[in-house]
């Protein structure tokens, strides 16, 4: 995983100054690409220490099509709590848009039914495409993400908005286009749970893995990130060998998936570097 610390010198060295929605600050760049050969290894970082289960308990959870954080409460992860209602909602991030996307006639679409079907039966399709960016649903910007949620609009817009599917050789490849990357923090949870999400549909539809690819709009470093014990600490490790995913059975559908079917063999991280999220 050089290519993650390459780029995130890329955007000290080159990133312009600028604010931002949350008030922090940010250093940013816009438009690159990172690109993982998923049969090399499983991409999770190894310059600092990964929750991996907190990564895939979001993963089950979106795939749930769920969008209140009880689930993730009661399995102890807190990554989405700084933007729910009391109640624990989050409006129609994520889950909702995968798996039910409102249709004017009041049907929904679950688009990662379909993705599946299509891959299943035709590979070669060009529209393997599964979009979270449901302008209908954006949040307003000038009140809050709980605030936003208790209207029944997102709590926060999607950062990783749209990814596709590719089919060549017998391998399954995904790209992901992320409008706006909190490199430090957000950034390698993304990949490792993309890297996942195309190991399970590649198992489900009998591919192998191919490429993640992972392109960036506005890739960011909090400005309160830019410390010495934060993003320089981060570009002084040596980068160690990567784990191995395996999945231990095939469930029945994608949706059957469970916290204890992952097992990551091999992980040996620097040590966690904590930082401050900005909400
Ligand atoms: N907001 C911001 N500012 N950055 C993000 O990455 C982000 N997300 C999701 C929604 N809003 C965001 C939430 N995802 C952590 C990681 C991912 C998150 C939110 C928080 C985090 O704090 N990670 C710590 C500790 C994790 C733990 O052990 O609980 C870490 O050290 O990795 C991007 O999709």
């Amino acid at each position: 995983m050089k290519q993650y610390q390459a780029l995130m010198q890329d955007i000290l060295d080159n990133g312009t100054d600028r604010g931002d929605r949350t008030g922090v600050g940010t250093r940013s760049i816009f438009g690159r690409q990172l690109r993982f050969d998923l049969a090399e290894g499983f991409p999770l970082l190894t310059t600092k220490k990964l929750y991996t289960r907190a990564i895939i308990h979001e993963l089950l959870w979106f795939l749930n099509g769920e969008t209140n954080i009880q689930y993730l409460q009661d399995n102890k992860v807190r990554i989405w709590d700084e933007w729910a209602t009391e109640q624990g909602d989050l409006g129609p991030v994520y889950g909702a848009q995968w798996r039910s996307w409102a249709c004017p006639d009041g049907s929904t679409v679950d688009q990662i039914a379909q993705l599946i079907e299509q891959i299943k039966t035709k590979p070669n399709s060009r529209r393997h495409i599964i979009t979270a960016w449901n302008p209908a649903d954006l949040p307003d910007e000038s009140i809050s993400p709980s605030e936003n949620a208790e209207q029944g609009k997102m709590a926060l817009a999607p950062c990783h908005c749209l990814f596709q599917f590719y089919v060549a050789d017998g391998k399954l490849s995904c790209q992901l286009y992320q409008r706006s990357a909190d490199y430090f923090l957000g950034v390698p949870f993304n990949i490792a749970s993309y890297a996942l999400f195309t190991h399970m549909v590649a198992q489900q539809c009998d591919l192998a893995v191919g490429d993640f690819v992972h392109t960036f709009g506005d890739a960011h470093l909090y400005h309160n990130h830019l410390t010495d014990d934060i993003v320089h600490e981060q570009l002084k490790r040596e980068p160690r060998a990567l784990p191995t995913l395996t999945i231990k059975r095939k469930p029945a559908s994608i949706f059957e998936y469970k916290i204890d079917d992952f097992e990551i063999a091999g992980y040996d991280p620097h040590p966690t570097i904590k930082a401050p999220i900005a909400v």
